[in-house]
């Protein structure tokens, strides 16, 4: 009997239900229901609307009653960082703030009053990201001591739903690394480093691996849907799951490019070197105990910012389209510069951005989306000769996954900028990647390189080389 697997891949801008299963040797996906994700403002801090989110989830497996599919398992993944604290009754103590959030403002360089910045790195090997889950909980400590102390379940946001869907509560490796409390070596909760914050260590679950059962429905869940499914760990953090379907990693520098831009290469074992410090590289934590050595860019969050303050009236595929008109327009922006990470008006930041380095200013919707695409392929450009110079050798192709992966000007603008060979595709791939992990949980596929062969065999990959080189 086939078996059919749902994700449940929630990004920063958008959410989507993709049913998957294999048919004549190949992946097929269906998608089930797609919904936008935005920050809100709640009690004075950027939040995620977490019950919309799980809402919009129930719309989705209900929806697969009209295609009379009944998903064997189901396996949530969404963006890192985030969680939320829950009491001794499973209720709620904390809303689910965001990591744009500044109530992070100031707090790295308080954590590194008291764990020194190298001992933190050496430990974990997570990059340093204002916004990492370890500032926002020494935020909260600052901020609301009590209700840290009261806390008896830390759940990360798939670990919450996961919650919300089977009763059970677990932490998951992938998403846990990304919080910089997790040792890189022995892969569990750094206890060492929790009790010099004063952080209540009780609150914390078991690690799980990605591939585990996490259990079945709640019964009150099964009656609303009318059937029952696993509930099935993935690499829970969608950049681990994203990477999963890199359709072939030798030689190659992968590129998930959604929200944001993560580059870089897997490992079978962190990399924790003071040059990779210096460069800011993380050691993410993967399916199987791989890593992701790969350093955070801003990303399409800056064309998605844009998109909002032209009040949506422009699609990203205009976008592109008209900044391709533009092809002399030639200004840069330091897209990993803070001031970039929310700011009250997107287009205004560029502008000023441009004026402040006397380059030329961008005026027109076009432009501005030049500006952004330039600029991410030259930090883009940056992050690859620093892996290079860390690996000491040169890597021939880039693999640009995820919904970004559709930008046709920003594909051939790498390729010009590196001279590498720019492989885009799948779209999907955090999709994918959580569904191979179901997969592999339900015995369909044996291990993750025959998961990589079936995700090489089901989707097309489109190549770019070098047209021109600019200067
Ligand atoms: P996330 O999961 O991080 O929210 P996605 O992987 O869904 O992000 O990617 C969203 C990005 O994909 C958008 O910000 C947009 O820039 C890009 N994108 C989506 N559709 C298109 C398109 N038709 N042409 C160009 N870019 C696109
Ligand atoms: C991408 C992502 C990334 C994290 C950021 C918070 O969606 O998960 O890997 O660093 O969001």
């Amino acid at each position: 009997m086939t078996k059919y697997s749902l994700a449940v891949d929630i990004g920063a801008s958008s959410g989507r239900l993709i049913l998957g299963h294999i048919e004549d040797g190949k992946l097929q996906l269906n998608e089930i229901h797609r919904f936008e994700n935005n920050i809100v403002k709640k009690n004075e801090h950027f939040c995620w609307d977490i019950e919309t989110l799980f809402s919009e989830i129930k719309i989705g497996i209900k929806k697969c009653n009209d295609l009379n599919i009944k998903p064997d398992s189901i396996g949530i993944d969404t963006w890192a960082v985030d969680f939320v604290l829950l009491d001794e009754h499973n209720n709620l103590l904390t809303d689910a703030v965001a990591y744009r959030d500044p109530r992070t403002d100031g707090m790295m360089e308080e954590v590194f009053t008291i764990i020194p910045k190298e001992k933190l790195y050496f430990e974990t090997g997570i990059q340093f990201q204002k916004f990492n889950t370890i500032y926002q909980l020494f935020a909260l400590k600052q901020k609301s001591p009590d209700v840290l102390k009261k806390a008896k379940s830390f759940l990360m946001i798939p670990e919450y739903l996961n919650f919300l869907l089977t009763g059970k509560k677990a932490n998951e490796y992938t998403n846990a690394t990304s919080t910089q409390l997790v040792n890189a070596f022995t892969k569990q909760w750094d206890h060492e480093l929790l009790d010099k914050l004063g952080i209540n260590t009780e609150m914390f679950h078991e690690i799980l691996p990605p591939k585990t059962v996490l259990g079945t429905l709640t019964e009150e869940l099964v009656s609303e849907f009318g059937f029952d499914m696993k509930v099935v760990l993935p690499a829970t953090h969608d950049t681990g799951s994203a990477v999963i379907s890199v359709p072939e990693l030798e030689d190659t520098i992968y590129l998930s490019s959604g929200t944001w831009s993560l580059i870089g290469v897997e490992n079978r074992f962190p990399i924790c070197v003071p040059k990779a410090l210096q460069y800011n590289f993380t050691n993410e934590g993967g399916i199987d105990y791989r890593y992701r050595f790969l350093k955070n860019i801003m990303g399409l969050w800056m064309i998605q910012e844009v998109k909002r303050n032209y009040h949506d009236e422009i699609s990203f595929a205009e976008f592109v389209e008209l900044a391709q008109q533009e092809g002399d327009f030639q200004s840069i922006v330091n897209v990993d510069d803070d001031r970039f990470l929310k700011p009250e008006n997107m287009v205004s930041e560029i502008q000023k951005y441009c004026k402040e380095t006397n380059q030329q200013v961008p005026q027109t919707p076009g432009q501005i989306a030049k500006c952004v695409y330039d600029s991410l392929a030259d930090s883009y450009k940056r992050a690859i000769s620093e892996i290079e110079e860390i690996f000491e050798k040169s890597f021939p192709r880039v693999n640009v996954i995820g919904g970004g992966c559709q930008n046709e000007m920003l594909n051939q603008l790498l390729a010009n900028v590196t001279n590498k060979e720019v492989c885009a595709g799948p779209v999907e791939a955090t999709a994918i990647g959580n569904i191979v992990a179901q997969l592999m949980a339900l015995d369909e596929v044996e291990e993750i390189h025959q998961a990589r062969a079936l995700i090489k065999d089901s989707f097309e990959v489109k190549s770019y080389k070098q047209q021109y080189v600019k200067g």
